[in-house]
């Protein structure tokens, strides 16, 4: 049965996952700009990531019988004062994304919407996944306090980060 509230709310979060790809963007952009080319292809490879989140809500909203609405998207963040603060603020967002997500499944709960519970695991999982990944780099900044050779050293790291597309959305 067709639940407006879960739709809407289901709604929300697309335009969420849409606007962290144009945030992590904004963030490529920056590490385009000091030349530090690994960090803005982790960054790429987000952004794509994110693109995928938001078709996985697309597709689920019309099974489920609902209408995919766009919104305006805010201008994210474009200049930082370091890659420490980019780390702190994309760790900070996913925090936001994960207690957004969780706040869908515990209404789905509510209205006893198992179906859409069941698909937001997904979604549950990857985020611990995702807080993860960025608290893991961000630990890594700090450690190194951004010395030349440790962000060169890092840099190179995150250069070898491969895209998967999600399992659901292959063969679509
Ligand atoms: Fe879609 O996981 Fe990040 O925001």
């Amino acid at each position: 049965m067709k639940n407006q509230k879960i739709i809407d709310m289901l709604n929300e979060q697309l335009n969420r996952e849409l606007f962290s790809a144009y945030f992590y963007t904004a963030m490529e952009a920056y590490f385009e700009s000091l030349n530090l080319k690994g960090f803005a292809h982790f960054f790429m490879v987000q952004t794509k990531e994110e693109l995928d989140h938001a078709r996985i809500f697309f597709n689920y909203i019309n099974k489920i019988g609902g209408r995919v609405y766009l919104k305006s998207l805010n201008e994210p963040k474009n200049e930082y004062d370091s890659p420490t603060e980019v780390f702190e603020l994309a760790l900070k967002h996913e925090q936001f994304i994960t207690s957004s997500i969780h706040e869908i499944a515990k209404m789905a709960l509510e209205e006893k919407d198992l179906t859409t519970y069941s698909f937001l695991k997904w979604f549950i999982d990857e985020q611990a996944e995702e807080e993860e990944t960025m608290d893991n780099i961000l630990r890594k900044l700090k450690f190194i306090k951004e010395d030349p050779s440790g962000l060169l050293f890092l840099d190179k790291e995150l250069s070898m980060r491969v895209y998967v597309q999600p399992a659901i959305l292959q063969n679509e």
